[in-house]
């Protein structure tokens, strides 16, 4: 927990000066998690946010990010709202269409930011295929690889440059830490990182880090079996009269399952559905009792909630409703509970 360190003698220390710089417990968190990506670095932060900031900070006014459109919606605000002032700009696209993703790029493009599976959509995107279009134009591409987790894919062997992580979801995987991960291969481009954690300060406390490593002892436990509920949920709403659509990249029919199949392990535990409108919506999330209406994802109790309304509210109705974010999506973040129970709580729910 120390926040300095004895030193002994002048600019003579043992490996630690002050624990913004660097923490023994932070230390320890980043080799496990740059372990998990198969990655030579991790560095450590106090939220996804936090991770996605200091990231962004070594972009220079005039870059260019190419972004898959249906992104978390704060990372969406941090582009749009924040980093825009800056003299950075942004460019949505559906980077599940390799065209899309050639057409986009232009001299100034430094950055091609994916998610894979997309929040709230469960949308995939060939992370290989992407990588090979974004280096021949000598931009880097960066995986928010939160809905997948490392135990289900690996970005770094599928030709991304950096993995993002918010730690806050499958990595703590108890809902009670908040915290964010950058890894990659690249020495230079850790050295800028390091640089930059220690300049804006971004970091997580010892305590964080420490239930981050608890945490994460078992999350292939965890996500195996979230993978698996999921699965049987998908299935269970398609079945559903009151359901219109089912977002799970498993389902036969999902158009991008081939890919998904490719580069996971399984297909994770977040599942997005769609009812016939917004008043029906709030009506389903509030007569659910197992899943509780909450915003976050990851861990090992059932969530539900309204991305049009709360996680992704920050994105202007027109924008949302381009990407498919639609008044009727509800996103669920299945946990470990008893799949008949889940199936059972929505049904009556939905009834
Ligand atoms: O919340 P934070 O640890 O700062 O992480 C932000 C973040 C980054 N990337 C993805 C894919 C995310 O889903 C998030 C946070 N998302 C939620 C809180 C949510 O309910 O979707």
């Amino acid at each position: 927990m120390a926040t300095t360190f004895a030193q002994q003698g002048v600019g003579k220390h043992q490996g630690f000066e002050y624990s913004r710089t660097g923490n023994p417990t932070r230390n320890a968190l980043e080799e496990c998690l740059a372990s998990l990506e198969d990655a030579k670095h991790c560095l450590a932060f106090s939220s996804g946010l936090g991770a996605e900031t200091t990231l962004m900070l070594l972009l220079n006014p005039g870059d260019r990010v190419v972004y898959m459109e249906d992104v978390y919606g704060g990372t969406f605000r941090l582009f749009d709202k924040v980093l825009k002032r800056y003299g950075l700009e942004f460019s949505a696209i559906d980077a599940s269409d390799i065209d899309a993703v050639e057409k986009a790029m232009t001299p100034q493009t430094r950055m091609v930011w994916l998610e894979s599976p997309t929040n709230p959509l469960l949308r995939v995107v060939d992370i290989d295929a992407v990588s090979e279009v974004a280096h021949g134009h000598g931009a880097i591409v960066c995986v928010d690889n939160t809905f997948a987790t490392p135990f289900l894919q690996q970005p770094l062997h599928l030709g991304a440059d950096v993995v993002v992580h918010s730690s806050t979801k499958y990595i703590g995987g108890h809902s009670d830490v908040v915290g964010g991960a950058i890894m990659t291969d690249n020495d230079e481009l850790e050295k800028q990182l390091r640089f930059h954690q220690n300049a804006v300060g971004a970091v997580p406390s010892p305590f964080d880090c420490w239930l981050l490593l608890r945490g994460v002892k078992t999350l292939a436990l965890r996500v195996e079996r979230q993978s698996q509920n999921a699965m049987v949920v998908a299935q269970a709403l398609q079945q559903n009269k009151a359901v219109k659509r089912v977002f799970y990249p498993g389902l036969e029919g999902h158009p991008n399952r081939s890919v998904a199949a490719r580069q996971m392990r399984m297909f994770g535990g977040m599942v997005s559905f769609e009812v016939a409108d917004e008043p029906t919506a709030f009506r389903t999330l509030q007569r659910l009792k197992i899943f509780a209406l909450a915003e976050s994802l990851g861990a090992v109790e059932s969530l539900a909630e309204h991305p049009a309304r709360m996680t992704h509210a920050s994105i202007p109705a027109q924008e949302r409703q381009r990407a498919g974010v639609g008044d009727g999506l509800i996103r669920l973040s299945i946990g470990v509970e008893d799949v008949a129970d889940l199936i059972a709580d929505l049904e009556s729910a939905l009834r």
